[in-house]
Protein backbone atom coordinates (compact mmCIF):
# COMPACT_ATOMS: atom_id res chain seq x y z
CA UNK A 1 0.00 0.00 0.00
CA UNK A 2 1.03 3.67 -1.03
CA UNK A 3 1.61 5.53 2.37
CA UNK A 4 0.53 9.26 1.24
CA UNK A 5 -0.08 11.57 4.35
CA UNK A 6 0.98 10.71 7.91
CA UNK A 7 -0.41 12.82 11.22
CA UNK A 8 1.68 13.13 14.54
CA UNK A 9 1.58 15.18 17.81
CA UNK A 10 4.30 17.06 18.97
CA UNK A 11 5.60 15.79 22.56
CA UNK A 12 4.74 18.59 25.26
CA UNK A 13 6.38 19.16 28.66
CA UNK A 14 4.29 16.85 29.93
CA UNK A 15 5.75 13.52 28.68
CA UNK A 16 7.55 12.62 31.99
CA UNK A 17 4.53 12.03 33.01
CA UNK A 18 2.95 9.75 30.84
CA UNK A 19 2.27 6.04 31.18
CA UNK A 20 5.15 3.30 31.33
CA UNK A 21 6.79 0.47 32.86
CA UNK A 22 10.68 1.27 31.77
CA UNK A 23 13.07 1.91 34.61
CA UNK A 24 15.09 4.14 32.30
CA UNK A 25 14.38 7.21 33.85
CA UNK A 26 12.12 10.04 32.61
CA UNK A 27 12.60 11.43 28.97
CA UNK A 28 14.57 14.72 28.22
CA UNK A 29 12.29 16.68 26.83
CA UNK A 30 14.03 18.58 24.42
CA UNK A 31 15.73 15.54 23.13
CA UNK A 32 12.17 13.86 22.42
CA UNK A 33 11.54 17.01 20.39
CA UNK A 34 14.51 16.62 18.22
CA UNK A 35 13.66 12.86 17.52
CA UNK A 36 10.57 14.09 16.83
CA UNK A 37 11.51 16.44 14.33
CA UNK A 38 13.86 13.63 12.81
CA UNK A 39 11.18 11.45 12.55
CA UNK A 40 8.91 13.67 10.76
CA UNK A 41 11.78 14.56 8.13
CA UNK A 42 12.21 11.14 7.77
CA UNK A 43 8.26 10.93 6.45
CA UNK A 44 8.53 13.48 4.64
CA UNK A 45 12.04 12.17 2.95
CA UNK A 46 9.87 9.15 2.28
CA UNK A 47 7.44 11.02 0.15
CA UNK A 48 4.86 11.79 2.93
CA UNK A 49 3.17 14.69 3.23
CA UNK A 50 2.98 15.02 7.47
CA UNK A 51 0.17 17.16 9.88
CA UNK A 52 1.73 18.07 12.43
CA UNK A 53 -0.70 18.45 15.76
CA UNK A 54 0.40 20.89 18.31
CA UNK A 55 0.85 19.32 21.90
CA UNK A 56 -1.60 18.79 23.99
CA UNK A 57 -1.15 19.98 28.03
CA UNK A 58 -3.73 17.40 29.42
CA UNK A 59 -2.04 14.24 27.53
CA UNK A 60 1.35 13.36 28.54
CA UNK A 61 1.16 10.27 25.89
CA UNK A 62 -0.92 12.49 23.32
CA UNK A 63 2.64 12.08 21.03
CA UNK A 64 1.63 8.42 20.49
CA UNK A 65 -1.03 8.66 18.21
CA UNK A 66 -1.43 5.41 16.64
CA UNK A 67 -3.35 4.44 19.78
CA UNK A 68 -6.27 6.59 18.28
CA UNK A 69 -7.35 5.61 15.28
CA UNK A 70 -7.06 2.70 12.20
CA UNK A 71 -7.04 3.91 9.04
CA UNK A 72 -7.17 1.81 5.80
CA UNK A 73 -7.68 2.85 2.70
CA UNK A 74 -11.24 2.38 2.85
CA UNK A 75 -12.38 4.51 6.00
CA UNK A 76 -11.05 4.93 9.28
CA UNK A 77 -12.23 4.25 12.71
CA UNK A 78 -11.32 6.23 16.36
CA UNK A 79 -9.91 3.87 18.96
CA UNK A 80 -11.18 3.95 22.53
CA UNK A 81 -7.69 3.20 24.32
CA UNK A 82 -7.52 0.93 26.76
CA UNK A 83 -5.60 3.12 29.12
CA UNK A 84 -8.60 5.72 30.77
CA UNK A 85 -5.70 8.78 30.86
CA UNK A 86 -5.41 8.42 27.18
CA UNK A 87 -8.85 8.61 26.01
CA UNK A 88 -9.04 12.15 25.51
CA UNK A 89 -6.43 12.17 22.96
CA UNK A 90 -8.71 10.85 20.50
CA UNK A 91 -11.20 13.75 19.78
CA UNK A 92 -8.12 15.82 18.44
CA UNK A 93 -7.13 13.34 16.32
CA UNK A 94 -10.89 12.86 15.03
CA UNK A 95 -10.62 16.58 14.01
CA UNK A 96 -7.51 16.23 11.92
CA UNK A 97 -8.48 12.78 10.06
CA UNK A 98 -11.86 14.82 8.58
CA UNK A 99 -9.27 16.12 6.08
CA UNK A 100 -8.69 12.58 4.84
CA UNK A 101 -11.99 10.48 5.63
CA UNK A 102 -15.82 11.49 5.08
CA UNK A 103 -16.65 9.47 8.11
CA UNK A 104 -14.86 8.01 11.27
CA UNK A 105 -16.49 5.11 12.85
CA UNK A 106 -15.83 4.39 16.59
CA UNK A 107 -14.79 1.65 19.03
CA UNK A 108 -17.83 1.73 21.89
CA UNK A 109 -17.72 1.10 25.83
CA UNK A 110 -17.62 -1.65 27.00
CA UNK A 111 -14.56 -2.59 24.38
CA UNK A 112 -11.34 -0.71 24.69
CA UNK A 113 -8.92 -0.77 21.25
CA UNK A 114 -5.21 0.51 20.93
CA UNK A 115 -3.92 1.16 17.33
CA UNK A 116 -0.79 -0.42 18.57
CA UNK A 117 -2.74 -3.39 18.95
CA UNK A 118 -3.07 -3.73 15.26
CA UNK A 119 -1.02 -5.11 12.22
CA UNK A 120 -2.07 -4.60 8.58
CA UNK A 121 -0.70 -7.36 6.12
CA UNK A 122 -1.48 -7.02 2.68
CA UNK A 123 -5.23 -5.84 3.12
CA UNK A 124 -5.07 -8.68 5.71
CA UNK A 125 -5.86 -7.17 9.67
CA UNK A 126 -3.92 -8.64 12.60
CA UNK A 127 -5.96 -7.78 16.11
CA UNK A 128 -3.99 -8.16 19.46
CA UNK A 129 -5.65 -9.19 22.40
CA UNK A 130 -3.97 -7.33 24.88
CA UNK A 131 -3.80 -5.27 28.55
CA UNK A 132 -5.10 -2.78 26.00
CA UNK A 133 -7.17 -4.16 23.67
CA UNK A 134 -10.06 -6.52 25.13
CA UNK A 135 -12.32 -8.95 23.57
CA UNK A 136 -15.36 -6.69 22.95
CA UNK A 137 -13.09 -3.78 21.39
CA UNK A 138 -11.61 -6.25 19.23
CA UNK A 139 -14.54 -7.62 18.25
CA UNK A 140 -16.31 -4.39 17.37
CA UNK A 141 -12.94 -3.61 15.01
CA UNK A 142 -13.67 -7.03 13.64
CA UNK A 143 -16.98 -6.13 12.05
CA UNK A 144 -15.90 -2.77 10.96
CA UNK A 145 -13.11 -3.71 8.92
CA UNK A 146 -15.76 -6.83 7.64
CA UNK A 147 -18.11 -3.97 6.75
CA UNK A 148 -15.16 -2.20 4.96
CA UNK A 149 -14.54 -5.89 3.07
CA UNK A 150 -11.21 -6.35 5.08
CA UNK A 151 -10.18 -10.15 6.88
CA UNK A 152 -8.69 -10.17 10.06
CA UNK A 153 -7.84 -12.90 12.70
CA UNK A 154 -7.30 -11.99 16.07
CA UNK A 155 -3.59 -12.71 17.96
CA UNK A 156 -4.24 -13.37 22.22
CA UNK A 157 -0.83 -11.71 23.29
CA UNK A 158 -2.09 -11.78 27.35
CA UNK A 159 0.15 -14.37 28.22
CA UNK A 160 3.26 -12.65 26.82
CA UNK A 161 3.84 -9.99 29.55
CA UNK A 162 6.55 -7.96 27.71
CA UNK A 163 4.49 -6.71 24.99
CA UNK A 164 2.67 -3.75 25.83
CA UNK A 165 0.67 -4.00 22.45
CA UNK A 166 1.04 -6.70 18.92
CA UNK A 167 3.23 -4.32 17.87
CA UNK A 168 5.61 -3.87 20.45
CA UNK A 169 6.78 -7.52 18.79
CA UNK A 170 5.86 -7.61 15.24
CA UNK A 171 5.71 -5.25 12.29
CA UNK A 172 4.70 -6.72 9.05
CA UNK A 173 7.86 -5.50 6.31
CA UNK A 174 6.05 -6.61 3.31
CA UNK A 175 6.50 -9.22 0.92
CA UNK A 176 4.37 -11.80 3.46
CA UNK A 177 7.34 -11.18 5.65
CA UNK A 178 6.78 -10.07 9.70
CA UNK A 179 9.91 -9.25 12.21
CA UNK A 180 9.31 -10.55 15.30
CA UNK A 181 10.20 -11.11 18.97
CA UNK A 182 10.72 -14.18 20.81
CA UNK A 183 7.57 -14.01 22.40
CA UNK A 184 5.12 -13.41 19.78
CA UNK A 185 3.21 -16.32 19.93
CA UNK A 186 3.75 -18.50 16.86
CA UNK A 187 1.51 -20.68 14.02
CA UNK A 188 -2.28 -19.31 14.26
CA UNK A 189 -2.72 -16.32 12.62
CA UNK A 190 1.15 -15.69 12.07
CA UNK A 191 1.26 -19.46 10.49
CA UNK A 192 1.16 -17.70 6.23
CA UNK A 193 4.13 -15.47 7.29
CA UNK A 194 7.48 -15.72 6.69
CA UNK A 195 9.18 -14.93 10.42
CA UNK A 196 12.30 -12.59 10.85
CA UNK A 197 13.37 -13.17 14.51
CA UNK A 198 15.37 -9.95 16.22
CA UNK A 199 18.22 -10.80 18.96
CA UNK A 200 16.54 -10.86 22.36
CA UNK A 201 18.99 -8.20 23.27
CA UNK A 202 17.52 -5.98 20.39
CA UNK A 203 13.38 -6.63 20.78
CA UNK A 204 13.13 -2.83 20.89
CA UNK A 205 13.78 -2.48 17.14
CA UNK A 206 11.05 -5.42 16.30
CA UNK A 207 8.51 -2.21 15.74
CA UNK A 208 9.93 -0.93 13.22
CA UNK A 209 8.15 0.76 10.14
CA UNK A 210 7.83 0.10 6.49
CA UNK A 211 7.28 3.51 4.66
CA UNK A 212 7.00 2.92 1.18
CA UNK A 213 10.45 1.89 -0.56
CA UNK A 214 11.89 2.41 3.10
CA UNK A 215 12.11 0.66 6.16
CA UNK A 216 12.22 3.36 9.25
CA UNK A 217 14.51 1.49 12.64
CA UNK A 218 15.45 2.88 15.62
CA UNK A 219 19.33 3.86 16.01
CA UNK A 220 21.44 1.20 17.81
CA UNK A 221 20.01 -1.94 16.55
CA UNK A 222 22.66 -3.48 14.18
CA UNK A 223 21.54 -7.41 14.10
CA UNK A 224 17.91 -5.83 13.89
CA UNK A 225 19.21 -3.45 11.00
CA UNK A 226 21.31 -6.29 9.57
CA UNK A 227 18.01 -8.77 9.18
CA UNK A 228 15.96 -5.85 7.39
CA UNK A 229 19.15 -4.95 5.08
CA UNK A 230 19.09 -8.66 4.23
CA UNK A 231 15.33 -9.15 3.18
CA UNK A 232 16.88 -6.27 1.07
CA UNK A 233 14.93 -3.02 2.56
CA UNK A 234 16.86 0.64 2.60
CA UNK A 235 17.01 1.43 6.41
CA UNK A 236 16.43 4.67 7.74
CA UNK A 237 17.92 4.86 11.41
CA UNK A 238 16.18 7.31 13.94
CA UNK A 239 17.29 7.84 17.22
CA UNK A 240 14.30 6.67 19.59
CA UNK A 241 15.93 6.54 22.96
CA UNK A 242 13.42 9.03 24.92
CA UNK A 243 10.10 7.55 23.43
CA UNK A 244 11.70 4.10 24.70
CA UNK A 245 11.80 5.27 28.20
CA UNK A 246 7.58 5.32 27.54
CA UNK A 247 7.29 2.31 26.30
CA UNK A 248 6.65 3.95 22.82
CA UNK A 249 7.75 2.46 19.60
CA UNK A 250 8.85 4.04 16.43
CA UNK A 251 5.20 3.20 14.66
CA UNK A 252 2.99 4.72 17.47
CA UNK A 253 4.47 8.27 16.65
CA UNK A 254 2.25 8.56 13.86
CA UNK A 255 -1.05 7.33 11.95
CA UNK A 256 -0.39 6.82 8.39
CA UNK A 257 -2.70 6.64 5.35
C1 LIG B 1 1.44 4.02 26.82
O1 LIG B 1 1.81 3.27 27.74
O2 LIG B 1 0.30 4.04 26.42
C2 LIG B 1 2.46 4.95 26.19
N1 LIG B 1 3.39 5.39 27.19
C3 LIG B 1 3.18 4.26 25.08
C4 LIG B 1 2.30 3.89 23.95
C5 LIG B 1 3.04 3.22 22.85
N2 LIG B 1 2.19 2.96 21.75
C6 LIG B 1 2.45 2.08 20.81
O3 LIG B 1 3.45 1.39 20.87
N3 LIG B 1 1.56 1.94 19.83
Amino acid sequence: MTISFAIVRRPGEQLPAGLTTSREGPPDVALALDQHRAYCRALEHCGLTVVVLPADPGSPDGCFVEDTAILTPRGAIATRPGAPSRQGEVASVVEALAGFFTGVSQINAPGTLDGGDICEADGHYLIGLSARTNKAGAGQLAALLADLGYASDIVDIRSSRRLLHLKTGITYLGDGRLIVTSDVPRGGALAPYELIEVPETERYAANCLRVNDRVLLAAGYPGARAAVEDCGYEVLELGMSEFRKLDGGLSCLSLRG
